[in-house]
Order: structure tokens, then sequence, then C-alpha cells
């Protein structure tokens, strides 16, 4: 008898942002060396293939999302139509794929989504596929500087992939006002690129990241020309900064769930 595995949601979220988009080939020629990482236009039309090839462990993590809100929303806010749901942010959104993750497998009037994005590319194509693939569920998306929003109140927050773009400096706060807006044992899903401080290690770390991209077909001038494309943009901390900030922030319990190569994921316990 088949049981049902962790990997079926995600399986069901990264099929439906995969469906009709293209292959990376984003630095398959010579690029400007000083040309930086942007998420544009040409970033969104192969994103999910971006993500799926070059982050370890993506669809593991957005396949456990739904599962940590079945045990941590307590639909404790009212929508519109004061009925009981879940809020729940999904800060960084790009294509929504945290979002799909969760809509898939809650009922319509259970949560209520807010999915934010700086990158109006990437909230434009966000858009279309949540109400395209989801059209009965309560999913805004929000075009915004996630340091310039204001939270209401929460269950859940969800931050993949996204605070290693924010300036050091600005992380404190912005982990603070996720930490007020959530409600008493909500939790934070705080996913991301770390660097090891030990030398030895972070260069074993790093170079088996790039054999992960290779054995994903990336070649070797495109491995370099994102590494130089994303330095100074994709800003990484130690897994003990992550661990330390969170506290700072008062945050009573907060643990690595997931761990592959370099990446991290931490769920963290107002
Ligand atoms: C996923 N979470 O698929 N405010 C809002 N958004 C921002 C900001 C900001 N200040 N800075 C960067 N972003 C997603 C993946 S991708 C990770 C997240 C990656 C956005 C940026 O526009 C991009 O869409 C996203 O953060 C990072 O589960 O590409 O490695």
């Amino acid at each position: 008898m088949s049981q049902s595995s962790p990997q079926s949601p995600q399986s069901e979220a990264t099929d439906k942002l995969t469906s009709a988009r293209q292959h990376d080939q984003l630095f398959t020629t010579p690029l400007d060396k000083a040309a930086r990482f942007s998420f544009d236009e040409q970033v969104v039309a192969c994103f999910p293939d971006m993500i799926r090839r070059s982050v370890p462990g993506y669809g593991q993590v957005l396949a456990m999302l739904p599962i940590f809100a079945r045990r941590h929303c307590k639909y404790r806010q009212q929508n519109d139509n004061r009925q009981r749901v879940s809020r729940i942010y999904d800060l960084g959104c790009s294509l929504g794929g945290a979002s799909m993750a969760l809509a898939g497998e809650f009922a319509p009037h259970d949560l209520q989504i807010k999915a934010v994005d700086i990158s109006p590319a990437m909230t434009s194509e966000a858009e279309k596929l949540l109400s395209d693939n989801y059209p009965e569920h309560d999913i805004e998306v929000i075009t915004a500087d996630i340091r310039d929003i204001e939270l209401a109140p929460c269950d859940m927050v969800i931050l993949n992939l996204t605070l290693q773009f924010l300036p050091a400096e600005d992380r404190v706060a912005v982990l603070e006002k996720i930490y007020n807006a959530l409600e008493e044992d909500g939790i934070l899903v705080l996913t991301e690129k770390t660097h090891a401080l030990d030398e030895q290690h972070d260069a074993w770390l790093v170079e088996r990241y790039y054999d992960f991209k290779r054995a994903n077909g990336y070649s070797e001038m495109e491995i370099s020309g994102k590494r130089n494309a994303l330095e100074n943009v994709l800003i990484t901390d130690t897994l003990d900064e992550h661990h330390q900030r969170l506290d700072k922030v008062g945050f009573k319990r907060h643990l690595t769930w997931f761990q592959f190569l370099n990446f991290v994921s931490i769920v963290a316990f107002k």
C-alpha cells in the first residue's frame, strides 16, 4: 500500500511552478564581470528551474511548510467575512512557491496568505500563478520591500532564502518586526544559505555545493558567472549568527531542523 510522503505537496507546488517555464541559461555566456544579479524578467522566466537546480533541499523545505502549519496555525485571525483563519506571511515570495505549497494542503477558507516581494517582475507572475492554481484561496500578493511593510498579527512567517538579500544591518529590525507580529507560539521558518567560520569546513561545503550544481547540469562558466553576480548581493551569515540574532530578538526557542550542505532551515518559536 502506498503511503503519502512529504514529497507529494512539494511535487505539486513545484510542478505547478515549473510547467511552461524556461531552462536556466542565464550564465551560459561570458558576462560583464561587474554584472549584478537582480530579480528581473530574465530571472523570473527561468526561476523555478534555477531554484530547483541550485538550492539543495528546496523542494523538501517547501514540502514541510504545510506540515508545520498544521501544528502551529491556530485560526486566531478573522477574514473579511468574519471567518476564523490563520494568517501566514511568505516574505520574499518570488513566484509564490511556499504559498503554493501551503495552499495545496489547506482548504481555501483556512488560511489567509500574504505573499510579499520587492520585485514587480516576480509579483506579477506570482499573482497569475497563484490565482490560476488556487482561485478560491485568500492569497494577497503584495509588491513591497519587507523592510517597509507593517505586519498584521499572524501565526506563521516564512523567510525562505530572503533574509540573505537584505543588508546585514537591516536584518535584526526585520526579525523584530516578525517577532512582534507573531502570536504566542507562532513560528518563523527561516531558510538561508550560510558559510562556516572554519576555513576548511567552509571550503569543503562550497566545493561540494558546486559539485551539486555540476550534477544538476551547470557548467563551470555558469557556476562562476553566478558566483560573481551574487557577490555583495547575497551575503551569508554563519548558522551561529542566525541563532544569536534570533535570541537577541526574543524568540524563546529556535532550532535547526534542516541542513543540506551550506543551506539550512531554522524554526523559531515565539
Ligand atoms: C521561494 N521565497 O521560492 N523585500 C522583499 N523581497 C525581497 C527583498 C526585500 N527587501 N530583497 C529581496 N527580495 C522564495 C525564494 S528568492 C531566493 C526567494 C533566491 C526578494 C527577491 O526579489 C527574490 O524574489 C527573493 O527575495 C529571494 O520560496 O533567489 O535565492
